[in-house]
């Protein structure tokens, strides 16, 4: 075969994942190194992390410790098989994360990203009810503005129609609860919006439309992130947990984004005191260094599957790397600096002076909305006439420019810097912030 050699530094044949490619590659932004809460850009300027990484690196960048964890782990056992081998470690990472969940989720299933975790769950809600004589129930049910990943499960309990609609018709027998944004309520509201924990009441809507006996599980992100931050209003996801136990319905929390600290507590579920059945988790479980996610499952859920002739595989699910050596190396060495530096309570310790620091820049030029929670946080612009998302993009690029490194999506800046971010770092966000979109038009 003739080889084409393209130049190592074109940028033409990798084509980007949920990126603006042509606008990108005549103009690109490429990281070279990163540390602490600093990356640097190709053109040599530190810039300042104001979404570790993709919601993921918890712990700051380039943690020594992890590096060589993952190392070691490559030179001594680089690979085992998933299915019908094991290896010490993940037994040892297993039953190390159960510690960070509620009592009773006892399980832990491993994948390698967050939306095979979403897909997992997903899978393991149909399979344990129909384990139990209840196959029935088949329903999933989703939530309208929700991010649950790009895989055909998860997409199709998600509420994104930019990334749903290049593919519909989607899983069949899905449906959506209302989302929980109400600006004329709740804007500027700091920690929990007041209003809205009725929306939760929506569940029953579905319930009444396609009853209970077809619904298998309702799947929520406790703090929408994606989307554009939205947080839960006070008593909803008390509410939403209530009616799923009325009706037998599977709660399952998808806690991608907010687990391993991001709210102020190991997971949100112990944040806002609402255990559900079972937890979708990756990104911060190995600080973003090795793709990693994993399920947290109930006893019962579990249990229920170890029935049928012992030799024959009791769930037919799996990946070829799950609890893959390197990865749980990667986690094990994580959840070492979580618990040194305390980083899984300290988005609650500066909970507060993020508050402070971003709902100081109301009353700027085209902001509609501010609004924060643990160390998460979300500034919404009103869209320019005819150009949807232009400015929010345009903010983007300018804070880029600046040395600040933020998320937007739609019309929303998103926020969340590693959980190692110091208070005069959080003065420096605000304030690139504040310059950014003083000057936008
Ligand atoms: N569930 C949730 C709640 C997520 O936020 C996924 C599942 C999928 O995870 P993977 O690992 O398959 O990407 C996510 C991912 C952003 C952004 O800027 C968010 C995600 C990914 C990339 C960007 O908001 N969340």
């Amino acid at each position: 075969m003739a080889r084409r050699n393209p130049p190592s530094n074109s940028l033409e044949a990798y084509w980007m994942p949920f990126t603006a490619n042509r606008q990108f590659k005549a103009d690109p932004r490429l990281l070279v190194s990163a540390d602490g809460v600093h990356y640097t850009s190709h053109d040599g300027r530190r810039i300042l992390d104001g979404t570790a990484g993709l919601w993921c690196v918890n712990a700051g960048h380039s943690r020594p410790q992890i590096a060589e964890a993952i190392a070691a782990q490559a030179r001594e056992l680089d690979y085992a098989p998933a299915f019908q081998m094991g290896h010490p470690k993940v037994f040892e990472l297993a039953n190390r994360l159960v510690n960070y969940v509620p009592a009773g989720l006892d399980h832990v299933f491993f994948t390698n990203s967050g939306s095979e975790s979403v897909d997992t769950a997903l899978k393991i809600a149909l399979a344990y009810h129909r384990a139990r004589g209840d196959a029935a129930r088949t329903r999933l049910i989703g939530r309208e503005r929700a991010y649950h990943g790009v895989n055909f499960g998860g997409l199709s309990v998600s509420g994104i129609a930019a990334s749903r609609k290049q593919y519909t018709p989607l899983l069949p027998g899905v449906d959506h609860i209302r989302h929980t944004h109400d600006l004329a309520k709740n804007a500027f509201a700091r920690f929990q919006p007041e209003h809205g924990a009725e929306l939760a009441d929506d569940l029953e809507r579905l319930v009444a439309l396609h009853d209970a006996s077809t619904i298998a599980a309702v799947i929520v992100e406790p703090m929408a992130g994606s989307t554009g931050v939205l947080v839960p209003p006070k008593g909803y996801l008390e509410r939403l947990r209530a009616i799923c136990d009325r009706h037998g319905i599977l709660l399952i929390f998808d806690e991608v984004i907010t687990g391993f600290g991001r709210l102020g507590a190991p997971f949100a579920a112990e944040r806002f005191g609402v255990t559900p059945d079972m937890i979708t988790a990756a990104k911060g479980i190995t600080n973003g260094t090795v793709p990693m996610g994993a399920v947290f499952v109930r006893k019962e859920i579990h249990d229920a599957f170890m029935t049928g002739p012992e030799h024959v595989p009791e769930f037919a699910h799996g990946y070829t790397y799950s609890g893959h050596p390197v990865a749980v190396a990667a986690a094990l060495a994580t959840l070492d600096i979580y618990d040194d530096e305390g980083l899984l309570t300290r988005a609650k310790e500066l909970e507060n002076d993020w508050a402070d620091a971003l709902h100081s820049l109301k009353g700027l030029p085209n902001i509609v909305d501010i609004r924060n929670f643990g160390l998460v946080g979300a500034i919404e612009l009103a869209p320019r006439a005819g150009e949807p998302g232009k400015r929010a993009f345009e903010a983007f690029l300018a804070a880029y420019e600046r040395g600040l490194l933020i998320r937007v999506t739609g019309e929303i800046i998103a926020l969340s810097p590693p959980l190692i971010v110091e208070k005069n770092q959080i003065g420096e966000i605000r304030d690139h912030l504040r310059t950014v979109l003083s000057a936008l038009s």
